[in-house]
């Protein structure tokens, strides 16, 4: 058992750090109040080689390891929830073309997502296929070299922005979840279009969107992993991203607790620092303890993935306990502001909005526990 962070994993965090402090912190709040994608950072993460991290070297990678993918996406979600979720979702469909694609597909799309050349996203959710994701109505019928595609994806992470999408549509609809299958779809194919831009609570700088296909013609070529393995491949893909959102909670907390210690540090009531308060003092107490579980969890689920060994279960665990702690510790963290937590003027109140999404993306904190509970009772 260690619990030291390896060299690398250590120049990553100062790395991510840097760039956090000079990119991605000074314009957080700005951007959340235009809901403004930040295109330009995205571009850069990957330009820098942060999305290369856990990827092979062939392809471009830069054959590092989960923990320090976890590691990114902490960093950045301490100053921007938006920043870290959309770079969550974008290692997603990346992982997947890495894991499932063939030759041919990783030589077309893995090197322009890891640069972020492409930005990805991962279509699985339609109205009525949301946390039951075998409820897949959306078609694709196999014509002659092609799939035609029809069907409606809703809340989209990265829709809209994304050039490159996994698309998960019914092949078979006889076969239940063994007849729903995986596509790779470019942005301008003809036939796909964007529907509703959904305006949300929090990650408002994030692009959430509906997906429209009608007659969308793909070559067969796309087809990603084998024919009716696309509920597999989606739930391999989720517990991946799963450390992802765990990761992002993680950092809202840590964030927002930096935050009021600060604010503790300098504000005065009834002549003393409010950090002198005991009854602060112990939700401080409260906060950094659940903080620090949460830490061992998100590592523990990366360092499962790393080393070959399952993670279903830890990643649904770390996820679960994760954004309930960032959902907490933002929430104590606005009232400890009193009326400033309450004013866009300081951070919190956009932490505390943020962090609510990492109870309900890529799984709900009820599907969470049915993960779990499959886990233990299988
Ligand atoms: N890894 C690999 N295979 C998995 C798996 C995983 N994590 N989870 C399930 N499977 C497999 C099972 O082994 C089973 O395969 P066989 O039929 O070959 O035995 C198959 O998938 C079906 O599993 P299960 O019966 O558990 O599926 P359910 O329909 O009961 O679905 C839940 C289970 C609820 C866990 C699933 O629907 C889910 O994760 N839903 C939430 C989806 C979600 O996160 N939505 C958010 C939007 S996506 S961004």
């Amino acid at each position: 058992m260690n619990f030291d962070f390896t060299n690398e994993q250590k120049m990553v965090r100062e790395a991510i750090r840097k760039f956090v402090e000079n990119e991605i912190a000074p314009i957080a709040a700005d951007i959340d109040a235009r809901h403004e994608f930040p295109m330009e950072n995205i571009k850069k993460l990957g330009q820098y080689g942060f999305f290369a991290i856990p990827f092979s070297t062939e392809y471009g990678g830069a054959g590092g390891d989960e923990i320090s993918k976890a590691i990114v996406l902490e960093e950045i979600g301490k100053k921007c929830g938006a920043t870290s979720g959309i770079s969550s979702v974008h290692y997603l469909p990346t992982m997947l073309v890495d894991k499932y694609g063939t030759k041919d597909q990783k030589e077309k799309y893995l090197n322009k997502l890891i640069t972020a050349e492409y930005i990805g996203a991962f279509a699985l959710t339609e109205p009525s296929a949301g946390s039951d994701a075998s409820n897949v109505q959306t078609t694709a019928v196999l014509d002659g070299d092609e799939y035609v595609l029809n069907g409606t994806k809703c809340f989209i992470s990265n829709g809209g922005v994304a050039d490159f999408y996994i698309v998960l549509a019914m092949t078979d609809k006889s076969k239940g979840i063994k007849g729903i299958s995986a596509f790779i779809i470019e942005k301008d194919t003809p036939g796909f279009s964007i529907g509703k831009i959904e305006d949300k609570l929090g990650i408002c700088a994030s692009a959430t969107a509906e997906l429209i296909f009608e007659n969308c013609k793909i070559p067969k070529e796309n087809l990603l992993g084998k024919e009716g393995r696309g509920f597999i491949l989606s739930m391999v893909g989720l517990d991946s991203g799963r450390i992802g959102m765990a990761s992002q909670a993680l950092g809202l907390a840590e964030g927002a607790m930096e935050e009021t210690v600060k604010y503790l540090k300098e504000r005065e009531q009834f002549g003393k620092p409010l950090i002198k308060m005991q009854g602060l003092q112990w939700y401080l107490a409260e906060m950094e303890t659940k903080i620090e579980a949460a830490r061992g969890l998100v590592y523990k689920a990366a360092y499962l993935k790393q080393t070959g060994k399952p993670y279903t279960k830890e990643a649904a665990i770390a996820k679960l306990f994760a954004s309930e702690v960032a959902m907490f510790v933002t929430h104590k963290a606005v009232q400890m502001h009193g009326g400033y937590g309450f004013m866009k003027e300081y951070p919190v109140e956009r932490m505390m909005r943020d962090a609510k999404i990492t109870e309900i993306y890529e799984g709900t904190s009820e599907i969470m526990k049915i993960v779990i509970a499959n886990q233990i009772t299988r």
